[in-house]
């Protein structure tokens, strides 16, 4: 059928034809059905990106673990560890939080105005070392999920990945069932769920309802990876972009970066909300195949005085509340 511009779908069809066009269609089908999905290589990005991804990893494990290429293996022989916040640490990461292909689906199941919530490297040495079967639903207060995902990731491997390698393992389904899994269940699932077998360069995409962990690495070598998480925009991020991103950071990349990073989220408010600071950032949907850098039309908002009582705005946001029914026209945005 025809995907036309219905206002009552918002943006579902602009973001539907272009994943068509990236041909996704049966990626989108497969999280649907299974809750998780895998990218091959090629969708991702160029032979030289993967090596680049490659070394721009091995580098930073080396510098946060102060030794050499040749002893990596021995720092992580028996051990996984997550190596947060690099998304500042090599220019590479601002490309790979925007892949067309992944940020595509991830929107699909978090809504296209979603944040960045992490961006880490993955590296993970020979031996028992495993990653328990969890989802990575985080409103641990909210015991049943909603029936929307509130945040997605993609994994991206920078090595091969099987069962042997200590490859990513999925409960296929599980994300219908929508809740954590209990201690018993996964223990179950620890060695019954579907390894991931893809080759280095592929990226595996899923919603935070998917029950997933990782089996032992029993074969030589790292297992690498690059984490990327995308969450509502509601939500407090894992890591501090919002805190950290600069104009340059703004200006170098598309608009959409400008939006991951949620600079122009007007909350939190003080004393007297700034509104304007939502207005300031793009609006609509923002195409996937942007790149085009935003140049100084993206700045990275100055907040007022949180202590500050303004009273002209007050003036005005009192009118507003006073008339007739409800919230001042700014706040419904
Ligand atoms: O690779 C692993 O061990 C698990 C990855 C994972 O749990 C995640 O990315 O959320």
């Amino acid at each position: 059928m025809e995907i036309k511009d219905w206002s009552s779908a918002k943006d579902t069809p602009a973001l539907y034809r272009e994943l068509k066009e990236l041909d996704l269609l049966e990626n989108l089908a497969e999280l649907e059905a299974f809750g998780y999905t895998v990218l091959p290589p090629e969708k991702v990005g160029s032979v030289e990106q993967h090596e680049e991804a490659k070394e721009v990893v091995l580098r930073i494990a080396c510098e946060r673990k102060d030794c050499s290429r040749d002893e990596l293996s021995s720092v992580f022989s028996d051990g996984q560890e997550l190596l947060r916040f690099v998304l500042w640490d090599d220019l590479l990461f601002e490309k790979l939080v925007l892949t067309p292909t992944a940020l595509g689906l991830i929107q699909w199941m978090v809504g296209t105005n979603c944040v960045l919530s992490l961006c880490n490297a993955w590296v993970k040495g020979k031996g028992d070392a495993r990653t328990g079967i969890h989802a990575d639903w985080a409103q641990f207060e909210m015991p049943t999920m909603a029936v929307e995902t509130y945040g997605a990731n993609f994994n991206y491997l920078l090595t091969d990945y099987s069962k042997e390698d200590g490859g990513l393992s999925f409960v296929p389904g599980s994300h219908r069932w929508r809740r954590l899994p209990s201690k018993e269940e996964s223990e179950y699932w620890a060695d019954n769920a579907e390894a991931v077998e893809a080759p280095a360069g592929s990226m595996v995409i899923w919603g935070d309802h998917t029950w997933h962990g990782s089996y032992p690495k029993t074969t030589d070598g790292l297992r690498l990876m690059i984490l990327g998480m995308y969450n509502r925009p509601h939500m407090q991020t894992q890591e501090a972009y919002r805190h950290t991103a600069t104009d340059e950071a703004l200006a170098r990349n598309p608009k959409r970066f400008a939006r991951l990073m949620n600079v122009y989220n007007a909350m939190p408010w003080g004393k007297t909300p700034d509104y304007t600071i939502g207005g300031q950032g793009p609006s609509g949907y923002l195409s996937l195949f942007d790149t085009e850098p935003a140049g100084k039309d993206m700045r990275v908002p100055v907040r007022g005085d949180y202590h500050r009582y303004d009273a002209k705005t007050g003036e005005a946001i009192k009118a507003g509340m006073s008339a007739k029914v409800g919230f001042p026209d700014h706040y419904k945005k």
